[in-house]
């Protein structure tokens, strides 16, 4: 397995083509870094500036959402806590779409099925029983996708991570169960509502669970990969604890300074997913300064794509917004009671 040092050099028996890593895969991984910090600085300036209802930060959480992301197969799906935006990108779907939902213009934004990208949960732990029960489904059609369920450290204090825990475990169903141990959920710190490692407790489900750098994008990418393809051949689930740290604000409407000290901050900035990769990216000569400017260049054009769409985004009326994305091939009676609340709004909304 890579294991990419703070300093970013790599132990040399390290095999990066194992792990199905050439050169334009290399660099993709930290051009999406990249591309997803800038447009995750960018969508805090606009709730900032009153443009955004409500923002989640992941900064320093990027290599574990692109690792992830980039080792899947694109058919694979993914089942996102609200702080996945990144993956999302990294799927390919549009940025400011996904920010419409934070404008409150719509409860989605993209079409889940086109990038096999389930909508952002905000109750947690709620989409890890959609995960699983999808995994379960891919197992009865005899599908070779598999499913990536996605929570945080405070996710697995709750009944609905337990159960999809122990379903999954009970029926092999195909799913990587991939936890971000960020160390905070809100203000409270993970010592505080969790004992013993996170990892261990997949055991009791009868599976594998592994405890990994999360700030290591290499690490991230060459685990999950190993554990999705485990799934695709029918071996069961794996739970990966990829242990990372929240650098920014539980979301904008939080004061990080009222709970946690600056220290905590000082001891994880050197551990940056993106400045180590870098670094060991320059040194193999995978990376020139000139390419990472073009990629830095690239990133500052995403977030001004993002921003005037976003912000030149037209307001739908109510009926879409709550009505439409609920049902495919909607009912007669829930036609009727879109109609009925239609015809209620003032001819402005
Ligand atoms: C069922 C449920 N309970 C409580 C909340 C309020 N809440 C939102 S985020 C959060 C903390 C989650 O922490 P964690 O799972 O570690 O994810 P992180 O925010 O760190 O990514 C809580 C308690 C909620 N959204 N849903
Ligand atoms: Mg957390």
């Amino acid at each position: 397995m890579a294991q990419l040092n703070p300093e970013g050099t790599l132990p040399p028996a390290v095999a990066i083509e194992e792990a199905g890593l050439d050169r334009a895969r290399l660099v993709d991984l930290y051009r999406w870094m990249v591309v997803i910090r800038r447009a995750d600085a960018e969508a805090l300036n606009l709730q900032r500036q009153g443009e955004l209802g409500l923002w989640g930060q992941f900064l320093g959480q990027e290599a574990a959402q692109v690792g992830a992301t980039l080792a899947l197969h694109p058919d694979d799906w993914i089942f996102p806590s609200y702080r996945e935006f990144g993956m999302g990108m990294c799927r390919g779907i549009d940025p400011a779409a996904m920010l419409y939902l934070f404008r409150g213009l719509t409860h989605g934004g993209w079409d889940p099925a086109s990038h096999h990208f389930a909508p952002l949960a905000i109750p947690v732990a709620s989409q890890v029983l959609h995960a699983v029960g999808y995994a379960l489904g891919c197992k009865f059609d005899h599908s070779s996708q598999v499913v990536l369920a996605c929570f945080g450290d405070g996710a697995t204090s709750e009944g609905d991570w337990h159960e999809g825990m122990n379903f999954a475990g009970v029926f092999k169903c195909p799913v990587v169960f991939l936890c971000q141990n960020n160390h905070w959920a809100i203000s409270v710190p993970l010592e505080k509502q969790t004992a013993g490692r996170i990892a261990e407790r997949a055991a009791g489900y009868g599976f594998p669970g592994v405890r990994i750098d999360g700030n290591d994008v290499l690490t991230v990418y060459a685990v999950v990969r190993a554990a999705a393809e485990r799934a695709r051949r029918g071996d069961g689930p794996t739970l990966i604890e990829a242990v990372t740290y929240r650098m920014g604000a539980h979301s904008s409407a939080d004061d990080p300074t009222r709970y946690r000290s600056d220290d905590q901050l000082a001891a994880w900035s050197p551990r940056d997913p993106i400045v180590r990769y870098e670094a060991w990216l320059l040194a193999e000569g995978h990376l020139d300064d000139a390419r990472a400017g073009a990629i830095r260049a690239e990133a500052d054009a995403v977030a001004q794509t993002m921003r005037t769409k976003l912000v030149n985004a037209p307001v739908p009326p109510p009926s879409e917004v709550l009505f439409d994305r609920v049902y495919t091939s909607p009912s007669r009676t829930f036609q009727a009671e879109r109609d009925e609340f239609a015809a209620t709004l003032e001819p402005s909304e």
